[in-house]
């Protein structure tokens, strides 16, 4: 099936959706029989990026390997979902200009702080809180949420399947799939 390569970003707080919304999104496209990779966490901060914290230095190079990868990606062709909080704007821009025009898709998973903290998937904010975690975004280290994404997903109040379907949508009109 023909397609355009591009760059999903995903970006948004920690709990907000990121990564099950990309996954999702990942699992329809292949079904579809789009070829794709997703690069989240689980692959990334574990392996790449495996000697990388949370303190600013170390989250822009976080954002500078996985942009730098991404790009390899998208140049062999692929479709690729990237789901990390990349909070700070300037690191977002630079990934942005390392992509030709149009490859880069800001993805803002919109999803409210109070929302995130009452989900509390893996109880961060609760040790966030209690000062147990430090620099933890939306705690005690800044979350800059995008001015002008290309998709924004009301992530606080809609399911998975209607989020899947805007992104989809958005992918359709920008002529990638
Ligand atoms: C934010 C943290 C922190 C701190 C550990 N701040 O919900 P999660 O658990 O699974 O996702 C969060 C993940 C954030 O890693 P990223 O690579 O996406 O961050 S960044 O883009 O800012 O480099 C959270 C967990 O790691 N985590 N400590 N202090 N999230």
């Amino acid at each position: 099936k023909s397609q355009q390569p591009a760059v999903l970003w995903f970006t948004g707080l920690s709990g907000a959706g990121k990564s099950t919304i990309a996954g999702a999104l990942e699992e329809r496209l292949a079904e579809l029989g789009y070829h794709t990779y997703l690069l989240d966490g689980d692959n990334v901060r574990h392996g790449l990026c495996r000697d990388l914290g949370f303190s600013s230095e170390d989250r822009r190079e976080n954002i500078r390997r996985i942009g730098e990868v991404a790009k390899l990606m998208a140049d062999a062709g692929l479709i690729v979902l990237t789901a990390f909080i990349s909070p700070h704007r300037h690191e977002r821009q630079l990934v942005r200009d390392m992509l030709l025009q149009g490859e880069f898709l800001e993805v803002f998973v919109d999803t409210p702080l109070a929302e995130c903290e009452k989900r509390d998937p893996k109880g961060l904010y609760k040790k966030a809180r209690a000062g147990e975690i430090k620099q933890f975004t939306g705690i005690d280290s800044e979350y800059q949420a995008p001015e002008s994404p290309e998709i924004h997903l009301p992530a606080g109040d809609a399911s998975i399947a209607e989020l899947v379907e805007l992104c989809l949508e958005s992918l359709k009109e920008r002529q990638i799939i």
